[in-house]
Order: C-alpha cells, then sequence, then structure tokens
C-alpha cells in the first residue's frame, strides 16, 4: 500500500507571509522527498525549546509566539467529535493545571481571556488559517494538523486540532498530549508550533504471537493505552499458547474469557486501534470439510459479535506436508502446492463467507506456512495464483528472525505472493531466548520499506511492559521511517518511560545497555562495552566506577522511582542481576588497581570476594509458563569479559598462567558459553547455536606461549555426544595467525594427542575440515602443561578434586583435603623443570584459615622452615637464593587443609 506523500508544509509561504501569520523561518523540518531533517526541533529552532513528540512527525514548524495556560479554557468542539479525542485533550489540559474547560459547540461569544482549542469542524478550520497553518485536507487516513500559536488579537492564544479522520484528530491529542507541560496550577506558557503529520503506512502496531505465558488482560489493557499514545492502530490477538486459537480452535470461549477480550475489544476501539482476532486452525483442520469451514466461521462470529472487525488466519509452524485428513490429500493431491491450495481454498472460503458478508469486517489476513523467505516454491506460487487476491499476508521477512529488511527484499516478498505484505517483525520477541530482555532499539529496517507494505506488526517479548522500550521505537519508525534515528529512539523510549526523571532515566538507560543484545543489535552493552575499552587504553578507573555503580544501583532505584510498575515486575530477575554483576564488576575493577599496585593480600580478598559475587549475579532465574527456571544473561560478552580480563590481570601479577579461556568462531546457543569448556566441569558444556560449516572451530587460549601437554577434547552434551565435529583436526599456534596440525579425527566425541616433546603454543585448537548439520558441543577441552609444578604429599584430595589443583596455575580452583592432617603430614610443591623460584606465596580460601602449617623450603638440598601459614595469603621470600621446592607441613587434627594456589616464582 502506497502513500502518496504530502509536499513540504509552507514551502510556498513567503517571508511577509511567515511574519504575519508568526511562523518562525527557521526550525522547520519536513518528511519530503530529498529533506534533510534536522536531529531536533530545538536543536535547530530558535523559539524557545518545544518538549519532542513521538512518533517524530514528518512536518513541526516552531513559531515565534506562545500561548498561555489560562485557568479556564474554552474547548469548541462539533457534537460529533471523536469522543476519545476529546477526552485526551481534556486530560492533557487538567494535567498542564487548568482548572475549568469549557465545552462549546461554536466559538462565537467564548471569553476572550480564555485560551481557546478547537477540535475539528469550521472552528478548527478558520484557526488554523488565523495561524497560516495548512489544513489536513490531502493527507492519508489518519493524518493531521496542529496548531499552537497566538496572532495578535487572540490573547492568550489558540489550539487547533484538525485530522483528516476521527483517528487523525486523536493523534493531533496524543501530540497535543506530550506538547503540554505537567503542572499544578494554570498559566503555564507553551511555545508556538505547528504540526502536520501523517504516517508512512497504514497499519502499525503489534501481534502477541510468541510462544510461552500469553500477556494477562491487565497488560493487554495497558498495552491498548500505549498503542494509542504511540499512534499504533493495531493489536493482533495470536498468544500461540491460548488453546482456544490453536489446539482448541473449533471450541467457543467460555463466556467469562469471551467477555474478557470483549473488553480488550472496547479499549481498543477506544484507543483508535484495530482488535484483530488471529485463529490459528493448522495444527488439526481439514482443509477440504464442509463442517470445518462452518466451525471456523461460527468461532469467528462469536469473535464478531463482541465488536471484532478483523480477522486473521495463521497458518504459520504447522506441518504441509502431512495431511489432517484423507479427504484433503484426495482433494488437493500432495507436496507444497497441493498445501498452497488447500490453504487457499480454506482462505476464500472464510474471505467470501463471513468476510464479505460481514459489512464493515476489514480485509482477511493470512500468516503463510513458508513465510520467512521470498524463494519462488510451488506452495507460494500456488498462494498467489488462488488466494482472493484481497487476503492481506504476514511475513517475518528473510529469516524468522529477521536482522534486517530491505526495500528490495518487500518487493519480492509481493511478488512472490502475489498478495498485500503486512510484516510479522519479530522483534523484540524473546520466546526463543528466554534468559534475556530485549531493550534496544528496532533496527537494520530500510528507509522506504513502511511504504512498500500494508503494514508493520512487531511481535512483543513475553514481558509486556519490558516490551514498551522497543515498541516505542517501532511505532516511531513505522509512523516516520524518513526521520527515524534509532538511538534518538531509543533515548526518548527511555526518557519516557523514566518519567522525564534523570537519574531513573540513567539507571534505565544502565539496564536497557545491558540487555540490548539481540539479532537485531549484535552489540551488546554498547555503552558499558566502550566505557571498559577506555579503561583499558586510558587507565582512568573512575568513569567506569561510576558506571559500574549505576548498574549496581539500578535495581534500587528503579524500584522506587519508574513509574511503571509492571516494568518491574517483568523485569525482576534480570534486574537483580544487573546489579550484583555491577557489584561483581566494581570488584573487579579493584582487585586491577590491588594487582597493579603489587597490593597481593587485597587482590587476593578481592578475587575471591569477586568469585563470590559472580556466582550470586548468575543466580536469578526467570521461570517459565512450565516452571522452569532459566538462569538470566545479563551483559554476557561484556560484564563476564571483563570480570575475566581482570582475573588475568592479577593471574599476571601473581605469575601463574590462569585460566586458559575457551574460544570459539561459532555463536553460543542460549547460556552455553565457550567458557564452559574450560571449566573442570564435565556437567557443564559450550554449545553451538548452529551446525559448523568447514573451518569452523573451538578450542582454548592458554595466555601466554607455554610447552603444551597433552590435549584432551570431551565433545558431546553429557549423556549425548551426538553433537560433535565430525571431521576435524586438532591444530596449534603461539600467535593465532599460523596453525600447525598435531592430530585429524574423524567421528570421535573424545579426541586427545600428546604434543611431541617441547612443543609451544598460546593457541590449540579443534577445527572443522568439512561442514556438517550438527551443532557443536564441548564439555571440556584441556591441554596439559608440562611446565606446572609437581604437587605431593598429602592428605589426599576429597572425591572429585585433585592435589594438582594446588598449584595448577589457577587460584580458581582449589585442593580440598578428604581429612584433617595427620602427624609428619606435608604437601610438597616442587617447580617445573627449568623454574628457579626465590618466592612462594599461598593462597588459601577465605575461611580456611583453620588447618595451621610449618612453611618449609629446600635450599641447596637442604629443608629448613621458613614462616607459618598466616590468614588467606602468605607472601615469604627467604633468603638464600633459589627454592628447590616448598613444603607445608600441617599441624595435626583441625579442620582438612585447603589450598587455592601455591605460587612459585
Ligand atoms: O514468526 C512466526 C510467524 N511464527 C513464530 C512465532 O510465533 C514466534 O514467536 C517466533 C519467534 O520465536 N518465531 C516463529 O516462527
Amino acid at each position: 500500500m502506497h502513500h502518496p506523500r504530502p509536499t513540504a508544509a509552507y514551502a510556498g509561504l513567503t517571508a511577509l507571509a511567515l511574519a504575519l501569520t508568526g511562523l518562525a523561518p527557521a526550525g522547520a523540518f519536513a518528511a519530503r522527498p530529498g529533506a534533510t531533517t534536522p536531529t531536533s526541533l530545538s536543536a535547530t529552532s530558535g523559539a524557545s525549546t518545544a518538549p519532542s513528540i513521538t512518533p517524530t512527525p514528518q512536518s513541526q514548524q516552531a513559531r515565534r509566539d506562545h500561548i498561555s495556560l489560562t485557568p479556564s479554557v474554552t474547548l469548541v468542539a462539533a457534537e460529533d467529535a471523536d469522543a476519545p479525542a476529546l477526552e485526551t485533550v481534556r486530560a492533557a489540559l487538567r494535567a498542564a493545571g487548568v482548572q475549568r474547560i469549557v465545552r462549546r459547540t461554536t466559538p462565537e461569544g467564548a471569553p476572550r481571556g480564555n485560551l481557546t482549542v478547537a477540535v475539528g469542524g469550521a472552528a478548527a478550520t478558520a484557526a488554523l488559517a488565523r495561524l497560516g497553518a495548512r489544513s489536513a485536507d490531502g493527507l492519508p487516513a489518519e493524518g493531521y494538523a496542529l496548531a499552537l500559536g497566538a496572532p495578535s488579537g487572540t490573547g492568550p492564544g489558540e489550539v487547533v486540532l484538525a485530522g483528516v479522520d476521527a483517528t487523525g484528530t486523536y493523534y493531533a491529542a496524543q501530540s497535543l498530549r506530550q506538547l503540554l507541560p505537567h503542572r499544578q496550577a494554570p498559566g503555564a506558557r507553551v511555545a508556538g508550533t505547528v504540526v502536520r503529520d501523517w504516517p508512512a503506512t497504514a497499519l502499525r502496531g503489534v501481534i502477541e504471537g510468541f510462544y510461552g505465558t500469553p500477556w494477562s488482560d491487565q497488560a493487554r489493557l495497558d498495552q491498548l493505552d500505549f498503542y494509542g499514545e504511540h499512534k499504533m492502530n493495531t493489536y493482533v490477538y495470536s498468544p500461540k499458547d491460548d488453546p482456544y486459537l490453536r489446539d482448541k480452535w473449533r471450541d467457543p470461549y467460555p463466556d467469562d474469557q469471551l467477555a474478557a477480550i470483549g473488553k480488550l475489544v472496547d479499549r481498543a476501539r477506544d484507543r483508535h486501534v484495530d482488535f484483530t482476532y488471529a485463529l490459528s486452525p493448522g495444527l488439526s483442520v481439514c482443509y477440504s470439510s464442509e463442517e470445518d469451514v462452518k466451525a471456523l466461521t461460527a468461532k469467528l462470529q462469536t469473535l464478531w459479535d463482541i465488536g471484532v472487525r478483523t480477522f486473521a488466519v495463521p497458518l504459520d509452524d504447522i506441518s504441509y506436508t502431512k495431511w489432517n485428513c484423507d479427504a484433503d490429500e484426495a482433494k488437493f493431491g500432495t507436496g507444497g502446492g497441493a498445501a498452497g491450495a488447500a490453504q487457499a481454498y480454506l482462505l476464500n472460503r472464510v474471505n467470501q463467507e463471513f468476510i464479505a458478508t460481514h459489512q464493515g469486517a476489514r480485509p482477511l489476513e493470512m500468516v503463510p506456512t513458508e513465510y520467512y523467505d521470498v524463494k519462488a516454491t510451488p506452495y507460494k506460487a500456488a498462494l498467489k495464483e488462488k488466494l482472493d487476491d484481497n487476503v492481506v499476508v504476514e511475513w517475518t521477512g528473510v529469516g524468522v528472525i529477521a536482522p534486517t529488511m530491505t526495500v528490495d527484499q518487500a518487493k519480492a516478498a509481493r511478488e512472490v505472493f502475489g498478495h498485500p505484505i503486512l510484516t510479522w517483525d519479530n522483534y523484540p520477541v524473546n520466546d526463543y531466548v528466554t534468559d534475556r530482555l530485549l531493550l534496544g532499539p528496532f533496527t537494520g529496517r530500510q528507509q522506504g520499506l513502511p511504504e512498500q507494505l500494508a503494514g508493520v506488526t512487531a511481535n512483543p517479548m513475553i514481558q509486556p511492559a519490558a516490551s514498551k522500550i522497543a515498541l516505542s521505537t517501532v511505532a516511531d519508525y513505522t509512523w516516520n521511517d524518513g526521520a527515524y534515528d534509532a538511538d534518538r529512539s531509543w533515548t526518548a523510549a527511555l526518557h519516557e518511560m523514566a518519567g522525564g526523571d534523570a537519574r531513573t532515566e540513567r539507571a534505565l538507560r544502565a539496564f536497557a545497555d545491558v540487555e540490548y543484545g539481540s539479532d537485531l543489535n549484535p552489540q551488546q552493552a554498547p555503552e558499558l562495552n566502550a566505557a571498559i575499552e577506555e579503561f583499558w587504553k586510558s587507565g582512568r578507573s573512575a568513569p567506569l566506577d561510576a558506571a559500574f555503580r549505576t548498574l549496581q544501583q539500578a535495581p534500587a532505584v528503579l524500584r522506587d522511582r519508574l513509574p511503571d510498575k509492571g516494568f518491574l515486575t517483568d523485569s525482576a530477575p534480570w534486574l537483580e542481576a544487573t546489579g550484583r554483576w555491577g557489584t561483581a564488576a566494581r570488584t573487579a575493577l579493584r582487585l586491577v588497581a590491588a594487582s597493579r599496585s603489587g597490593d597481593g593480600a587485597s587482590a587476593w580478598r578481592l578475587r575471591q570476594e569477586l568469585a563470590e559475587q559472580v556466582s550470586a549475579a548468575k543466580a536469578p532465574v526467570y521461570t517459565d509458563m512450565n516452571g522452569k527456571k532459566i538462569p538470566v544473561v545479563v551483559g554476557d560478552g561484556v560484564l563476564d569479559t571483563f570480570v575475566a580480563d581482570a582475573a588475568a590481570v592479577h593471574d599476571k601479577a601473581l605469575g601463574v598462567a590462569g585460566h586458559a579461556e575457551g574460544v570459539t568462531n561459532l555463536g553460543t546457543y542460549q547460556a552455553h558459553s565457550p567458557a564452559l569448556m574450560t571449566d573442570g566441569d564435565e556437567t557443564t558444556y559450550f554449545w553451538s547455536d548452529g551446525a559448523a560449516d568447514k573451518d569452523d572451530h573451538v578450542g582454548v587460549d592458554l595466555g601466554r606461549v607455554r610447552e603444551l601437554g597433552r590435549v584432551t577434547v570431551a565433545m558431546g552434551r553429557p549423556g549425548d555426544t551426538g553433537d560433535h565435529l565430525k571431521q576435524g583436526v586438532l591444530e596449534y599456534s603461539a600467535d593465532g595467525r599460523d596453525w600447525h596440525t598435531l592430530e585429524t579425527f574423524t567421528d570421535q566425541a573424545e579426541v586427545s594427542a600428546d604434543p611431541p616433546a617441547g612443543t609451544t603454543a598460546r593457541y590449540v585448537r579443534a577445527r572443522a575440515t568439512a561442514a556438517q548439520d550438527e551443532w557443536v558441543a564441548v564439555r571440556e577441552f584441556q591441554v596439559a602443561d608440562p611446565g606446572a609444578a609437581k604437587v605431593t604429599g598429602g592428605p589426599g584430595a576429597s572425591a572429585g578434586g585433585s592435589l594438582a589443583e594446588a598449584a595448577d596455575g589457577d587460584p580458581a580452583t582449589r585442593w580440598t583435603a578428604a581429612r584433617a592432617a595427620q602427624p609428619g603430614e606435608y604437601l610438597q610443591v616442587t617447580p617445573g623443570a627449568g623454574a628457579r623460584p626465590h618466592t612462594v606465596t599461598v593462597l588459601r580460601p577465605s575461611g580456611a584459615k583453620g588447618a595451621s602449617a610449618t612453611v618449609e623450603v629446600s635450599q641447596g638440598g637442604r629443608w629448613h622452615a621458613v614462616g607459618r601459614l598466616t590468614g588467606d595469603y602468605t607472601r615469604i621470600r627467604p633468603a638464600g637464593g633459589a627454592l628447590g621446592a616448598v613444603r607445608l607441613v600441617w599441624s595435626a587434627g583441625g579442620p582438612a587443609p585447603q589450598i587455592a594456589e601455591v605460587v612459585l616464582d
């Protein structure tokens, strides 16, 4: 559907006319072809700053004058003026401090000292002329003109709202609402302005079309208010988990449920939102059955009877290669073409026998089974040829979650389906990534796309209020894609949700930043990431600490101050995790400082606190509709990476190799991060988010070039080793560029190799040498260190642990003795070949102080005591030169000893 874009407002006005009407010469912007759109009105207007309107208007011009909000206002509106528009105007005036609103049908005789507000009709036309503003005539459906000004002789001034239709008038009222201040008392002055505005596409809104807990009716009512405020005119009721939509599509709703839907329909009408009812019979329908046609139209009739006027029949996520009845095979045959013909047959019956016979019904909408591409197929050809021309086809773009959508793709969809296209845009839906919120803006949709389409509907998150940030940007794009700037729109959405409070907005922005990443916005936490990069470059910790503190305080600030309490309920576990990650990240920052300044005792204390804080940050869970608890993800790849990098700084300061880092070029499925390949835990695993291509790889970064011991790769998930690299090669490299082969393998989930003695490398990986259909899971990827210190003695380790963990180069792992020490028992650490250490540092887990020991060192072939273990951190540099070995001679009895790391350097 194409909307002609009106020519620029005021394009023909002369300087003299501008002067007479009070219009400012600068500050106008209009979405005419070829016009550049200033970033904001206030940035370009010489007049006083006006609050911005969202969605961004197509055209707005500042005036040099202003209106005054008098205590009593005359509201001039015809008898049949749009009631929701009037209600919105009244509420906005009251919120701005107006005490009395006197309604009249004509302006004649109105008190001269009153501000006049004209809503539609002849009064509005005359007032627009007085203000030198064009009428709404010629605008597309739902367009409007809105003007505020005080030409001489109008006293406190006048406000005019004129829509091309009732919805346009309502939208003028929504814009006015945003221009007026919030004040207790009358008397505010508001800068004069003229808006001429219209939508970029006819249908704009939301399809509640996700899997998982459907929205509550209360949330839906709130959403409908939000859509009206954001000039979205469409809500499609299609929750996958309403049984009466899919499994039980033939059954009528119980009375109470129908009544609840009726309330939604009424609210939608009051907000100029078209409530679309989407019935999905595809799981069990017999396309050729008379009974099923009757069942379908009878069900739609029950919705018609409560006021629904738009209907959809989604046929997504069903099988179209298996019929539900033999009669369909007999009538339509088999294959994609037959499925298209069968669906067209059923939909045409609904279109002709229901939609066409119900006056006032809007065009039928359908979702094809192939909804995610533009490939020519027999299925699409059948729909194109056989489906009634006026049926609207929904399409998700190229891909189910389309990272980008272009004008050319939309044209190709129009061509291949042969019908008007309404996008079912799968953003910000999170039913496929329930561990995260998607709080970034709508991006990747090309300018010019909306006018190729019948409209755009966005599939939101399971969390309704949390969806509002992204939906606000969807509304902005679909209203005026020409002026759309994702960043600016996102900021406006946060500003609105924060209720205009700067502290709340800062906290909300920090929270939305750590939940920003998605297929549309591939960079997670872009603002925090930039702050972290700046810290590593400059070494200035104060700005980064402030950013982390904002995260840490975000839960408390938002719980106290955010007006939308639904947002808090929706985001509770993510918000909790954000605060905890903020705490952990601040500790990590202090760990870097302590490590760099040589304060080993503080660094070790912070390192341990950090481990606990990270565990706490990973603890919050989202509980889905089946009671499954899903750990939530916050700032992934940014916060966790910062914490790991801080630990690496500490490792380096200690002089240990540290933790090998799991690395891969494959995407990650949900929370199965690459770090799980090196966590020493076979029950956790990295899992790719798709099949491996040739040259995809999984491996480790050892942090420095060192000698390689045995390499062991345990692929597949625990108890199901199917997802492994089928054909591959084990390789090592010093620099990550030049790789050398260690071993090739074919169809082995467990792969190991012993590099020749003296082989050194920093990176080791398993690389696919052929593409495969299977995803890749890796439980553990280990590379032994022949140069590592040797640990002997006792007592022996408790179940599942090993003595070696006392000196494995990783302070994050620990040796815990199976029992208390016996008289004379000791733990001995002998440095690796070639090492000539002079210092011993013993790190113990906090709270493990109880087991006491004497520290003895061997120098020149003789053992002698050099001190005792004191607290968590003991560092001794004995006189007498290099240490041959160190032993901790335990005092008998007491608690079972524990050691995080014995470091010889
Ligand atoms: O996108 C469509 C047409 N169908 C389903 C949606 O119900 C679901 O919410 C999204 C995202 O998981 N994917 C689909 O395929």
